[in-house]
């Protein structure tokens, strides 16, 4: 793929903004490759916080002083910023949450909770983070409904035909990722959800490693719920989201009680807030509320399809020269992929090609990825893998090649 200068990133000025990556670690500059883990923050989101609690800091929605107002205004603004970000009808329909992971617990406790009956049916697939198993296995336990699996080909993609046989008038609740932070399949999200609706089920789509790299339009996904984290799109950590339709988030009950997310508390009864408040009990992130608006603004100002078509060209560098080493070995080779590689080297344990990489200031990820279930099925204890943003360069995955071949080299 040719880019025209137009669409063309000026990397080198983006990097600028990303104080983290101008230091060296053992004498050499440092390539970040573990975004998927986390990205690092721009100076916007950095100094936002900093602002806040020098300027603005107080409690929001309860007092009527300055600071109160100013910090309720920039809370509510990232609200805002939210909905039209990921194309929502409005700003009600965004709850602000931990992360991903507690935006999961909150549909499957509150949806799972009130509509699971004994032999009901969840569905999601065989390459889910863990954040998307392990709060579908407690409900389904507590409400003896029954938790099934939609299994995945060898390239690591959906198997649509599968997934439509598993589908039936017991399937209550499909809960699958937008993007795998693992293999770095891209889900056929949109024909998944139009196809669980045509039985009548609900979907929340996983979009934690979604929302860094593609657009997101809720509105024409047609999705009942979306969940993301701040921190996987240049935001601070311990901030996430959760889209919700109005009418299905109207509908539920609370995940959790407690402060601003009541109308009325008497020691026989209580009222609950509207929407979105119902979902925010007790003070939250407020600060990391607030930077996640300038990490909007990062990514809006570059543009997503410019963001796409960066990570497209490194994904495509990085895969063309890692398949020339003998014994690459990688998972997840799905024709619609994001900026994502998860591989082993035959003969060498990716835990130590973690170490020795990072002793030549390269950061990548080894492990399971918290990904157990997608492990087994490709029969592997774990895997190295890479993921780029849009500061990673060219010259960045030349180094990591050249570095880990020389590794290897030295391994056999
Ligand atoms: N994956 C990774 O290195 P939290 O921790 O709540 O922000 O996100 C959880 C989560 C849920 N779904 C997917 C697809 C994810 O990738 C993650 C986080 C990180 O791959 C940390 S394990």
């Amino acid at each position: 793929m040719k880019l025209s200068i137009k669409d063309q990133v000026d990397v080198s000025s983006i990097r600028k903004q990303f104080p983290v990556l101008e230091q060296s670690i053992n004498g050499k500059p440092l390539i970040y490759l573990d975004n998927a883990a986390t990205t690092q923050k721009p100076l916007a989101v950095i100094n936002e916080i900093n602002r806040y609690y020098t300027e603005d800091n107080s409690n929001i929605h309860r007092g009527m002083h300055a600071l109160a107002e100013r910090a309720t205004a920039a809370y509510e603004n990232t609200r805002k910023s939210v909905a039209r970000f990921i194309n929502a009808n409005e700003s009600e329909e965004i709850i602000f949450t931990k992360g991903t992971t507690d935006s999961i617990n909150l549909v499957a406790h509150s949806l799972g909770g009130s509509i699971l009956k004994p032999g009901d049916e969840v569905l999601i697939s065989c390459m889910e983070h863990h954040s998307n198993i392990v709060p579908w296995q407690i409900i389904c336990k507590q409400a003896k409904a029954v938790l099934k699996i939609i299994p995945i080909n060898k390239r690591g993609e959906i198997l649509i035909e599968e997934f439509l046989n598993l589908l039936s008038e017991r399937t209550k609740i499909i809960s699958v990722v937008h993007i795998s932070n693992t293999l770095g399949t891209v889900n056929p999200v949109k024909r998944i959800i139009s196809e669980a609706h045509k039985r009548g089920a609900k979907v929340l789509i996983d979009g934690a490693q979604a929302t860094p790299h593609h657009k997101i339009d809720v509105k024409s996904l047609n999705c009942d719920f979306y969940a993301f984290s701040g921190h996987k799109m240049y935001g601070p950590t311990g901030v996430g989201v959760l889209y919700g339709k109005r009418t299905l988030l109207e509908a539920l009950p609370p995940y959790q009680g407690g402060g601003e997310m009541i109308k009325d508390v008497s020691f026989t009864q209580t009222s609950y807030n509207e929407i979105p408040y119902k979902f925010e009990a007790g003070t939250p992130n407020i600060a990391g509320v607030i930077g996640l608006n300038r990490a909007i603004e990062f990514i809006e100002s570059i543009g997503l399809n410019q963001i796409r078509n960066h990570e497209k060209e490194i994904l495509l560098r990085a895969t063309t020269q890692l398949s020339e080493i003998t014994g690459f070995q990688p998972m997840g080779t799905a024709l619609e992929k994001a900026s994502v590689i998860s591989f082993n080297i035959e003969g060498v344990h990716p835990f130590d090609l973690g170490i020795l990489l990072d002793a030549k200031s390269i950061a990548i990820r080894t492990g399971h990825h918290c990904t157990q279930p997608l492990m087994e099925r490709f029969n592997v204890e774990g895997t190295a893998r890479v993921s780029f943003a849009i500061y990673n360069t060219f010259e960045e995955v030349d180094q990591f090649v050249w570095t880990l071949c020389d590794l290897v080299k030295k391994l056999r």
